[in-house]
């Protein structure tokens, strides 16, 4: 039997297939309460779940112990959102016993992917956003960085898409009505959270409360060497239950304690449309962040006491503005509760955070209306408006202000709390300085930085393509698993036609494993031969799956019109989700969807054209999706992508990206060289330009023909028959404001299209083509973003 007190570094070669087997046992019959006889696909799931965890747990107390022997700086990352999908693969992976697990299951009798898969991914995020700091945890367990992640345990997290008629339907996402492995509750770390009631001279008199109680799941990094924590926050009552209210017979009455708290972890992004969805959002906001500083503070002072030394000992990062609060509630516990004076405490919340602006669109920095938050915040209100004061005393001159009349603004407010702010690409970090944050900029010229977003290569390449993963160890050994930039050693290989037809291999096989998965849960044959294209994230009119869908029916017509012309056959595959009030995006899926019945359906075209749009999309959907793809749609307007990190997965896994000079594309290029990438669309610069131009739209249509054949298309029903005009709001946008420039961009993203059409054709220069992005793909690891931060914001320094 195994032992339970072993080291971290020794997981691997203690633990054989034998042991496993006997863990997977011990757990069917301990935890489970079940006999092999009669266990289920679930109960093996968690049985196998649970003796992945025990190995992880000796290296994750390794890790605290380590921690706290060093006395190290830790790095605390402050998110809304953590889109880690499923764990149980990535734990095997990083363990390196997926081989021992997949054996002991079969020699079970089981079929390992069956149990394996049989995990619901954990939706607690959203979209990038969300799963860049999902590879940042895991980073920092691979390079043994002291660090917790802090978070919201969403009941539900982001809602379960299906189409009903091609429309988006939401359902709730029900990933935690089963037990969760993973996670520990602590019922020793709660805390009362406050909303309401009074402030008074350095001081606040909440009028409700809720307490913020604590999971934790550990998250374990490359080879097990380290595991960090992943602290999620439940709500929970205060008082959980009213006795007098229900001997009273009011049984609802006597619930709703529970059933009002429990509100604040129940939804991802509430929406927020409404007056009473914003108090909901703003009070999920301070919820997390409040209960995450207090435990911070609590696990400093326990270490080093004086709080002096907070910015020597801690590093907090706020991922985007959600926790922006943070600025203002730090002030609060060292200033009102700790009898630290206003201006020191400021400098010493200033040194501690740090702040990743994600995104420019205006309406993602946040904005608050006064009432409502002098309403659930009043002494944190307070408190801003003395930042603000403090900060236009010292620049008299500037007209930033954090406060304007009835208004509190979170961009603003993270800038001035923070020592620094950073971008996520190069472009973005540029358009930070010269645009949203322009004068601050110009006041703090040191402040901003750039760390360009990476991705795990563990999960997105060594778990989710292991064919390839293969290929790349057998050339190269194993080292790059824990240093991407390796990779680059392969560049002599892509000269060797072994290698490259291995490639193709690896390639083709995965897009006969996705055809056969697609074929089976969506009743769509494809043929692997044909190119895969793929678009897949977040609906949004500025990521443009619109303009997308207007080339495959220009295609489509193309084709039609000469059927016997040479073409490239592709699928297009579409997937994300639309916010559930953003109408226009949730018409763009109907009309994705509806192209998509009719296209299909014609005989003419259906071996050369087909579209696809899988509903739900969620991490292991990507994990499928990407190893398989060999067109990678990266086609936002310029300036309007942050960075994106889709895009790095694709170019990792050997698509050829079509891309506009937006967000990390920019950068993608550079490294995998311009003659390996379709460029298409304007500039960031000419974008802003063209908008200026009377028109640009109508103009953009009368010179190309096959442009307004496509609109007319939409426009005179050919998709929906039965509602003619279902789809004539688009038309009327792209023909009018097109503030996105989908007409202007269209001429130029056809041409790119037929020159891929024309590069798949050869299919060894594709081949070449591909490879090349892989190898040189290196540098987008999360692993050396990680260390940008660790270097240019934390000041904070591996442990191992
Ligand atoms: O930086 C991570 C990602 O964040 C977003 O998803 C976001 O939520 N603002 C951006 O849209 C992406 O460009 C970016 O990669």
């Amino acid at each position: 039997m195994y032992s339970s007190k072993v080291d971290a570094m020794t997981v691997s070669t203690t633990f054989t297939t034998q042991d496993m087997r006997a863990a997977i046992l011990h757990h069917l019959t301990y935890t489970m309460g079940k006999d092999a006889d009669h266990a289920t696909t679930y109960d093996w799931r968690m049985a196998l779940s649970f003796a992945v965890r025990d190995r992880i747990v000796d290296g994750w107390f390794a890790s605290t112990r380590k921690s706290y022997e060093a006395g190290a700086k830790r790095v605390y990352y402050l998110s809304m959102e953590f889109l880690i999908g499923r764990l149980l693969q990535d734990g095997l992976v990083n363990l390196r016993l997926l081989d021992d697990a997949c054996e002991a299951l079969t020699a079970l009798g089981l079929d390992p992917w069956q149990v394996i898969s049989n995990e619901p991914d954990a939706a607690l995020g959203n979209g990038g956003l969300g799963r860049l700091a999902a590879c940042f945890l895991e980073s920092l367990s691979s390079l043994g960085v002291p660090a917790h992640g802090y978070g919201i345990r969403y009941e539900h997290g982001l809602f379960r898409q299906s189409f009903v008629d091609g429309r988006q339907v939401e359902l709730p996402e029900t990933w935690l009505q089963q037990h969760h492995a993973w996670e520990f509750e602590r019922p020793e770390a709660r805390y009362r959270i406050g909303f309401g009631g009074d402030a008074r001279d350095a001081g606040w008199d909440p009028a409700e409360a809720v307490i913020a109680a604590a999971y934790d799941t550990p998250i374990v990094g490359w080879q097990g060497r380290w595991a960090n924590t992943l602290r999620l926050w439940a709500a929970k009552p205060v008082e959980a239950f009213d006795l007098d209210s229900f001997n009273r017979g009011d049984f609802v009455g006597a619930a709703t304690p529970e059933a009002m708290a429990r509100t604040i972890s129940r939804v991802l992004y509430p929406d927020d449309t409404t007056e009473i969805g914003k108090e909901l959002r703003l009070k999920q906001e301070y919820f997390f962040t409040a209960a995450s500083l207090a435990d911070i503070l609590r696990r400093f002072e326990m270490e080093h006491g004086d709080l002096r030394k907070l910015p020597e000992k801690v590093a907090i990062q706020l991922n985007d503005t959600h926790p922006a609060i943070a600025g203002p509630e730090l002030v609060r516990l060292l200033h009102d509760d700790n009898g630290i004076p206003f201006d020191e405490a400021m400098d010493l919340a200033r040194s501690t955070l740090g702040y990743t602006n994600h995104t420019l669109l205006p309406e993602a920095l946040e904005r608050w209306s006064d009432h409502l938050f002098g309403r659930l915040l009043p002494r944190h209100l307070e408190i801003i408006d003395r930042i603000d004061q403090a900060h236009r005393a010292t620049y008299p001159s500037s007209s930033v202000t954090i406060r304007e009349p009835g208004v509190v603004k979170m961009g603003e407010l993270s800038f001035v709390m923070a020592h620094r702010v950073n971008g996520v690409s190069a472009l973005h970090t540029e358009l930070m300085k010269s645009t949203v944050f322009k004068e601050l900029n110009a006041l703090h010229p040191d402040r901003i930085v750039n760390e360009t977003n990476g991705v795990t290569p563990r999960r997105w390449l060594l778990s989710s393509n292991p064919r390839l993963a293969s290929l790349i160890t057998e050339r190269i050994g194993e080292d790059w698993v824990g240093d991407l930039e390796q990779l680059s050693r392969l560049e002599e290989h892509v000269g060797d036609a072994g290698f490259l037809s291995a490639y193709a291999e690896a390639k083709r096989a995965n897009k006969a494993d996705l055809a056969a998965w697609i074929e089976a849960e969506h009743g769509i044959a494809l043929d692997p031969a044909m190119m895969f294209d793929v678009q897949i994230k977040r609906l949004h009119e500025y990521k443009r799956q619109h303009l997308n869908i207007l080339e495959a029916i220009a295609l489509w017509q193309a084709i039609r019109a000469a059927p016997d012309a040479d073409w490239t056959p592709r699928v297009k595959i579409f997937a994300g989700k639309a916010a559930p009030g953003y109408h226009f995006a949730k018409d763009i899926i109907r009309l994705i969807n509806d192209v998509a019945e009719v296209v299909n359906a014609d005989p003419v075209t259906r071996d050369k054209l087909k579209i696809v749009f899988l509903p739900n999309y969620n991490v292991t959907l990507a994990e499928r999706l990407i190893p398989a793809s060999d067109l990678s749609e990266q086609i936002s307007t310029a300036g309007k992508e942050a960075s994106g990190t889709g895009n790095m997965k694709f170019a990792l896994n050997g698509a050829l990206t079509i891309g506009t000079l937006d967000g990390a594309n920019v950068e993608i290029r550079e490294r995998v060289g311009e003659e390996n990438f379709f460029l298409f669309g304007m500039t960031a610069d000419e974008v802003v330009a063209r908008r200026k131009i009377k028109d640009h739209a109508a103009k953009a249509i009368a010179v190309d023909p096959r442009l307004a054949a496509a609109l007319a298309a939409v426009r005179d029903g050919t998709f929906c028959a039965e509602e003619p005009d279902r789809y004539a709001h688009i038309v009327q946008n792209l023909s009018g404001p097109d503030y996105f420039l989908v007409s202007s961009d269209f001429t130029d993203y056809w041409r790119a299209q037929r020159e891929v059409d024309a590069a798949y054709r050869d299919a060894d220069g594709w081949t070449r083509m591909a490879a090349r992005n892989t190898v040189r793909s290196g540098w987008f690891s999360s692993d050396r973003t990680i260390r940008g931060y660790m270097a240019d914001v934390w000041g904070a320094e591996p442990v191992i």
